[in-house]
């Protein structure tokens, strides 16, 4: 069977709230303290969801992890209700609901050994993610435990940092074929964090066993990063033989351009300059956080954030692409408001697993009845708003565990508890 692209959404979490956690992520700095919407947040992107199956597209699912964390206060030896309010947050951020920093993964046709190779990202630059792994890991063991097709990695050792796909593009010819794998690392971002460091993207292109032949490490701008372009994904993006991308997104853009045609000559790169979208409008608006996918007809469409549709001048060179008879013909706005406001668009809300549907856990695919179930859940369970001073009451604490659990129950994954 051919292989198809998965998208694997992170649903989004009950306990999803604004606390300001992720210095460099503008978004989430500037609505530190607003009340959050954890219900609608969750219905918008179960409504993606839906968009991308409606498209014809194979859509799976991961299921938030149990927050607050208590194992990972004990190990600080507090908990909820004595622990520091920075230190409370990062137990209860829902932050996992990001699934494109949950790992990087190398489809099957890449690797050495044929299969499909999973490294969950170890997150440690901001400490409200460094606790997420092993709940990631735990559910990507399951998803993927069919072992003579996936190979399921634990994270880089610290002190390297690592974010999963977040900083890792593929290209290639359709996708069961052998693919370029490029890793964009940072260096420094001047006041804001490098979050993924080179040693580990090495290291995660050895364990994936690539062929040095066909992977890239491409530097991220300094500028970019320093702009608020705390992952790659918010400055570029790609899909099968298309690379689109901010002029400023690479350190030496130049250079990336030509290793890129050198590896895969028929790669078409399309730029967008930042004359005509500025670093920080890219940055607002999320354009290139868009998912870009092939559709059945074989032509390309971006599932981006309606962000970008209000601003004039990014919708103007959009629509502009598009009636360009370029490669990428169809522009698809979706609203994910909840989860942009923390820095998230559609594309952050997704992992890609390029494989045969037939060889993951079914209880993680996706159809509409599934989506149905999972929204009476959402609607019945998930808490309409949070307000900052809320989250150490033990009431709401209560709540945010029994949605999860009814979650969990009504997806046959109890055994996630
Ligand atoms: O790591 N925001 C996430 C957003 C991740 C976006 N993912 C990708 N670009 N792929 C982050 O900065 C904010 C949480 C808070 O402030 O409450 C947060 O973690």
């Amino acid at each position: 069977m051919a292989l198809v692209e998965i998208n694997f959404d992170g649903i989004i979490g009950p306990s999803h709230n604004y606390a300001g956690l992720s210095i460099g992520n503008l978004a989430s700095s500037y609505n530190a303290g607003a009340p959050s919407h954890p219900k609608a947040a969750a219905l918008q992107g179960i409504e993606k969801m839906r968009t991308n199956l409606r498209l014809g597209l194979a859509q799976g699912f991961f299921v938030p992890l149990d927050r607050p964390n208590q194992n990972w206060l004990a190990g600080l030896s507090t908990d909820m209700q004595s622990a520091e309010p920075h230190i409370r947050a990062a137990a209860f951020s829902a932050s996992a609901m990001w699934a494109a920093n949950a790992a990087t993964v190398s489809p099957a046709p890449d690797t050495a050994d044929g299969k499909c190779h999973v490294s969950v990202a170890n997150l440690i630059t901001m400490p409200h993610r460094t606790h997420e792994w092993p709940g990631t890991l735990a559910q990507l063991k399951l998803a993927f435990a069919n072992e003579q097709h996936f190979a399921v990695h634990g994270p880089v050792p610290a002190p390297f940092g690592d974010e999963g796909a977040a900083n890792f593009m593929r290209l290639c010819t359709t996708h069961s074929d052998a693919g370029v794998e490029i890793f964009v690392y940072g260096k420094t971002g001047g006041l804001f964090p490098a979050r993924q460091h080179i040693e580990a993207s090495k290291a995660i292109a050895r364990t994936h066993r690539l062929d040095p032949a066909k992977t890239l490490f491409v530097q991220q701008s300094e500028m970019a990063i320093a702009a608020g372009a705390f992952h790659n994904d918010v400055v570029a993006v790609a899909n099968a033989y298309v690379l689109f991308t901010h002029e400023q997104a690479f350190e030496s853009s130049d250079k990336t351009y030509a290793d890129v045609k050198r590896l895969m000559p028929e790669t078409e790169i399309i730029i967008v300059p930042a004359d005509r979208v500025s670093l920080a409008d890219a940055i607002q608006s999320y354009l290139f956080n868009a998912q870009l996918v092939t559709l059945p007809d074989g032509g390309m469409a971006l599932i981006l954030p309606s962000e970008a549709q209000e601003k004039v001048r990014v919708w103007g060179w959009l629509t502009e692409m598009v009636a360009d008879n370029g490669p990428i013909r169809k522009l698809v706005p979706v609203d994910v408001r909840q989860s942009m406001a923390n820095g998230g668009g559609p594309a952050c809300l997704r992992l890609r697993v390029v494989a045969d549907p037939a060889t993951v856990d079914p209880r993680f695919i996706a159809d509409e009845a599934k989506l149905n179930a999972i929204a009476e859940v959402v609607n019945a369970y998930w808490p309409e708003t949070i307000a900052p001073d809320q989250v150490g009451d033990p009431d709401l604490l209560d709540k945010v565990r029994l949605a999860r659990l009814a979650l969990l129950e009504a997806t046959y994954l109890v055994s996630l508890a």
